[in-house]
């Protein structure tokens, strides 16, 4: 039998929650052949430099350091913001690196419950967990929504402590009046690949406070200040020049494929609102970059019945985030914060398959499959 045609195939293969964004290879081959000739492939490199001056540019940020990983950024955050020993009041809904960072590095994560529509920390919720013995306050956009960012920026200014935005979703969203950047005292991004914007592996460290981003330059290579003398020891968490080459890449192509991402998007809210039974995270921002297609399902039982309904049909959806990072079992030891809406949230969502090149009719076969069985599931 010959090769399928590619309709056929992809009727077939598995459509996954996130497929990583590739430009077109010749592109990405015209920047290996400049680093072939110059034999400089890592140490901070002219294409690790590039790309810190063009995401700069394009985020826009004060100043952006980058680093090997998403996970690295935060540890190196957390260790340049200092106050290791203390409690850091942080969110529930989230991915492990969020609070495996915080421990890793010597905080005691404090959790906060989030916002029903948002999804993100709820402010006021953090105010009643601030006191003496909090050293800051980390925070994510989750699923690229940065609601509630400008309120928490507050509470920390009031209480003179520092905040961290785990920003790895939120690459090409905006918000009014100012950079998102700007808002707290730093964040740090993932550039994983399956994110809107990926560079294989990589992440960054972005702040208004230009000194705090030079300690993460020294400490992401070893602590060497100079070349030979280090006053607080580092790690080696920089990003190699095949790295950065794949964002400066990539960089270019960014603002299409958040149309793209859009597009699918507004389709499935279009085709899943009217059923009555889906909600959806409300987002706050004044460019969105539609990074997941997470829903709301009226209950965990009706939440689990479609997702074993879509894998059923070939269909890989996350239940991102589940369980919440407070519930896993190195922290909560038999006894997990209580975080009612979290925990609601967490029991009833689903994240959907969406990256710019998902067909559309893809799209409308997984809303289809999603309303299928929603049908007869209990409340
Ligand atoms: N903070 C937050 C809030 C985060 O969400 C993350 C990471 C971080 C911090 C840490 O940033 P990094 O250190 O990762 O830069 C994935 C990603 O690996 C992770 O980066 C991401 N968040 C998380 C939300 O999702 P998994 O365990 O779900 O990945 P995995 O391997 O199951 O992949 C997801 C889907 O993508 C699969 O269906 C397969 C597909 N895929 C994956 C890769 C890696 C591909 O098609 N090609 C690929 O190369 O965590």
């Amino acid at each position: 039998m010959g090769p399928l045609p590619t309709a056929a195939r992809r009727a077939r293969s598995p459509i996954l929650v996130v497929r990583p964004t590739l430009p077109p290879l010749l592109e990405y081959e015209r920047h290996l052949r400049r680093i072939w000739r110059s034999r400089i492939l890592t140490n901070q490199g002219p294409y690790a430099l590039a790309l810190e001056r063009r995401l700069s540019r394009y985020l826009p940020a004060a100043d952006v350091a980058v680093v090997a990983n998403g996970t690295l950024a935060l540890h190196l955050a957390l260790r340049a913001l200092g106050g290791r020993g203390r409690v850091v009041v942080t969110t529930p809904f989230t991915f492990a690196a969020t609070t495996t960072s915080l421990a890793w590095e010597g905080y005691t994560p404090r959790f906060a419950d989030i916002d029903p529509e948002t999804f993100n920390l709820d402010p006021e919720s953090v105010s009643d967990r601030m006191d003496e013995s909090v050293a800051g306050v980390l925070s994510v956009h989750v699923f690229g929504n940065p609601g509630g960012a400008k309120e928490i920026a507050k509470i920390g200014r009031e209480h003179h402590r520092w905040v961290l935005f785990d920003a790895a979703h939120s690459f090409g969203t905006r918000v009014t009046g100012r950079s998102l950047y700007d808002l707290g005292t730093a964040s740090t991004l993932s550039f994983h690949a399956t994110k809107t914007f990926h560079t294989f592996e990589g992440g960054a460290v972005a702040s208004p406070r230009r000194v705090l981003v030079e300690r993460i330059r020294t400490l992401r290579n070893f602590g060497l200040e100079g070349s030979e003398d280090v006053r607080s020891p580092g790690l080696n968490a920089k990003m190699s020049e095949a790295h950065a080459a794949m964002g400066v890449t990539n960089l270019p192509h960014i603002d299409g494929w958040i149309q793209r991402r859009r597009r699918r998007f507004e389709l499935y809210r279009d085709l899943l609102a009217p059923c009555g039974r889906v909600t959806f995270q409300r987002i706050d921002a004044r460019r969105y970059n539609y990074a997941y297609m997470p829903i709301l399902l009226p209950s965990r039982r009706s939440r689990d019945r479609v997702f074993r309904d879509l894998e059923g049909h070939g269909i890989h959806p996350r239940r991102y985030f589940y369980p919440l990072t407070s519930h896993f079992t190195f922290l909560h030891r038999g006894n997990p914060a209580r975080c009612p809406v979290a925990e609601s949230v967490a029991n009833r969502v689903l994240t959907l398959p969406l990256y710019p090149d998902l067909p559309l009719g893809q799209v409308r076969r997984i809303a289809d499959r999603v309303r299928k069985g929603l049908v007869g599931a209990a409340a």
